[in-house]
């Protein structure tokens, strides 16, 4: 049996989708959206009580949220499709501090834009509150880009694409948009472009992004 992944085109599902596709997974995609209406929204909570997507349901039945996590269990499940630096090189420890990073410091960042009702219950607030999100996850790119600059490959390890790269490449297609974040973070630019290139990436980012921009 294979997985079923719950997600909406252009969420946080799209880095499973890719990672899936390119271990060469068997899974079902099933249509979630967590932002819909009321109806909506309870389906979604009844596979992940957190109401978000992603939430994937592994072969054994259970399920995994939190989608760092799942790229970093898929990489390891799958080492012959490269994804995941090996445990005892030093890319290893790059490779899960800066998932863990994009993960917590600037993904989370969108919870608040997602319902910003739960961070001030006056709407008032609301533009300046999203306005300052968008400013806090250009400073967080600018400061993962310093740690890249001048790096060796055009991938954020090297030569060779990791789940890093794609992570990267889904989150920088968000606000404040990809021509904010190539200001702020140039020297991650080919990195994400290598990344969009790579046929298998292409063909699921064409299902969940317009890719004029
Ligand atoms: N920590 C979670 C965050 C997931 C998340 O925020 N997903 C968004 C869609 S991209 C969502 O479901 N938002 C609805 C909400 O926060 O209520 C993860 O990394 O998977």
């Amino acid at each position: 049996m294979g997985y079923t992944l719950y997600g909406k085109a252009g969420f946080g599902s799209v880095c499973v989708e890719a990672a899936l596709e390119l271990v060469g997974a068997d899974y079902e995609f099933v249509e979630a959206d967590p932002l819909g209406d009321k109806g909506e929204q309870r389906r979604v909570r009844a596979v992940n009580p957190a109401g978000q997507v992603p939430a994937l349901i592994l072969p054994d039945d259970s399920l995994m949220t939190e989608s760092a996590a799942i790229l970093i269990w898929l990489g390891d499940r799958y080492p012959q499709a490269g994804l995941a630096p090996a445990f005892d090189t030093p890319a290893r420890a790059v490779y899960l501090r800066w998932l863990l990073f994009c993960a917590s410091a600037i993904y989370s960042t969108f919870t608040l834009s997602d319902g910003p009702e739960r961070f001030h219950p006056d709407s008032r607030t609301h533009d300046i509150l999203l306005a300052r999100a968008n400013q806090r996850r250009l400073d967080l790119w600018t400061l993962m880009n310093d740690a890249f600059d001048g790096r060796s490959g055009v991938f954020l390890l090297g030569d060779r694409m990791s789940l890093l790269d794609v992570y990267v490449a889904m989150i920088s297609r968000w606000d404040p948009g990809r021509a904010a974040f190539a200001e702020a973070a140039p020297a991650l630019v080919s990195a994400v472009e290598a990344t969009e290139a790579d046929p298998v990436v292409a063909e699921v980012w064409a299902r969940n992004f317009r890719m004029d921009g």
